[in-house]
């Protein structure tokens, strides 16, 4: 009787409106749904290895036994996370060479993986920023980027980045966008392995960003999601990071270990400020918590635990740069083979630039329409706007994939 009373007889959330699906986790939840045993899912971007399983690294597995050996508890890490793992974060992002120099005014924050960065950084950007800044993001981005700066309500604009007719790079766009853009104003950069276009910037292009950034007292917030997954050398990838930081431009940096390390539901990042010195960076930590502290209080312990034996033990630091180089070296296979099979069946389209893009990412050119088709027939996920995680691709699906794309392209224009 008691249970009867308390029955609503309304719904308090009728009004709740049906929300649209994530542009690449819906795809990634459609092509878990498709029964089909052919299926093949080139959606998000996580690693694949030659049988398309996900991979855990071996460095991971070793740090993980030493983590179980050492029975560590699971106490609630402190509000900024682990110092150990924050502090060879920042090492790996910046170099050992700056982090000697100029540490001790670098400002940094165990987050929730890349994303967790980007918002913590963008929350921190509209708290501390003068009113109106507005944050600049590439076109096209990581679509989670958008969300992230509305959530955090920053104003967002877009600098041109992709020139579809030439399938590169757009700089002389770029540098017209961002010479208009307001001074002082936020700028996202990919700092490596650009998503969704495959496409990176060159040192001179970089060269120019860097100019006009000082020039316009930019900052410049460097996303970097893929350490090492452009060269396979961490070091080569946090080039433009290096760049900017080693001519003393205070730069926002966002790290995530989730494709480098394959620690993907481990949500283990780092995001971190270039200080003018370390009472600065001590203020900055100092608010950083107090944003953490309300959005998830105390970060993740395991992968961040994970990741500091590996980039601290030198033995499983080297294992696991090798690693890292064998899953950029199988993508980049894995380019040429898709790009070449797709040429050998005789297909009326370039697909070079394929084989020409870096990053875990192909922008391949393909339309809403055929990605449609590709879905319906085929069982092939992408995402509509016509990036594949290549990734997903492996000796024993790439041809079944290439001659699904020429099915579908051969007769219309790209
Ligand atoms: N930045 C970029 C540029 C990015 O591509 C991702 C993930 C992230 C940050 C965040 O990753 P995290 O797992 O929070 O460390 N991108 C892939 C996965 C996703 O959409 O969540 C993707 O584009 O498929």
């Amino acid at each position: 009787m008691q249970c009867l009373r308390t029955l609503r007889y309304f719904s308090v959330w009728s009004q709740v409106p049906m929300g649209p699906a994530d542009p690449i986790l819906g795809v990634a939840a459609q092509f878990k749904a498709d029964p089909s045993t052919q299926k093949v899912n080139l959606s998000i971007g996580a690693y694949r290895d030659n049988e398309g399983k996900p991979v855990v690294l071996e460095s991971v597995k070793r740090a993980e036994q030493i983590i179980k050996e050492k029975k560590l508890d699971n106490e609630y890490l402190p509000v900024e996370g682990l110092q150990s793992f924050i502090d060879a974060s920042i090492k790996l992002g910046y170099g050992d060479a700056y982090y000697a120099q100029n540490g001790k005014s670098i400002a940094g924050c165990q987050v929730l993986s890349g994303t967790g960065a980007v918002r913590l950084g963008f929350e921190f950007a509209k708290k501390f920023l003068p009113q109106g800044t507005k944050v600049y993001m590439p076109n096209p981005t990581w679509p989670n980027h958008h969300n992230i700066a509305r959530m955090a309500g920053l104003e967002i604009l877009e600098y041109r980045y992709f020139d579809p007719k030439t399938r590169g790079v757009d700089f002389s766009g770029l540098v017209e966008d961002l010479s208009k853009a307001q001074n002082g104003s936020v700028i996202l950069f990919h700092a490596c392995a650009h998503n969704p276009t495959g496409c990176d910037l060159t040192t001179a292009q970089w060269t120019k960003l860097l100019d006009l950034s000082k020039q316009k007292n930019f900052l410049p917030f460097f996303d970097m999601a893929y350490q090492g997954f452009t060269s396979g050398d961490v070091n080569k990838d946090a080039e433009a990071v290096r760049l900017f930081t080693n001519q003393g431009v205070p730069i926002v940096l966002g790290q995530s270990f989730a494709k480098n390390m394959g620690l993907y539901g481990q949500r283990t990042g780092c995001l971190s400020f270039v200080c003018a010195n370390q009472s600065e960076k001590d203020k900055v930590v100092s608010q950083l918590k107090l944003l953490a502290r309300p959005l998830w209080s105390s970060p993740p312990l395991h992968g961040a635990r994970v990741a500091d034996i590996i980039l601290n033990t030198p033995e499983l630091n080297q294992l696991w740069l090798s690693e890292v180089k064998m899953m950029a070296d199988r993508i980049q296979y894995m380019r040429v083979s898709l790009a070449n099979t797709l040429k050998n069946l005789g297909s009326p389209h370039d697909w070079s630039h394929i084989s020409k893009q870096i990053g875990m990412f192909a922008f391949t050119g393909v339309g809403p329409d055929h990605v449609k088709e590709l879905i319906a027939k085929y069982h092939i996920y992408l995402l509509s706007s016509g990036r594949i995680s290549i990734a997903g691709l492996n000796e024993g699906n790439v041809k079944y994939v290439a001659e699904a794309f020429h099915d579908v392209t051969k007769n219309t224009k790209l």
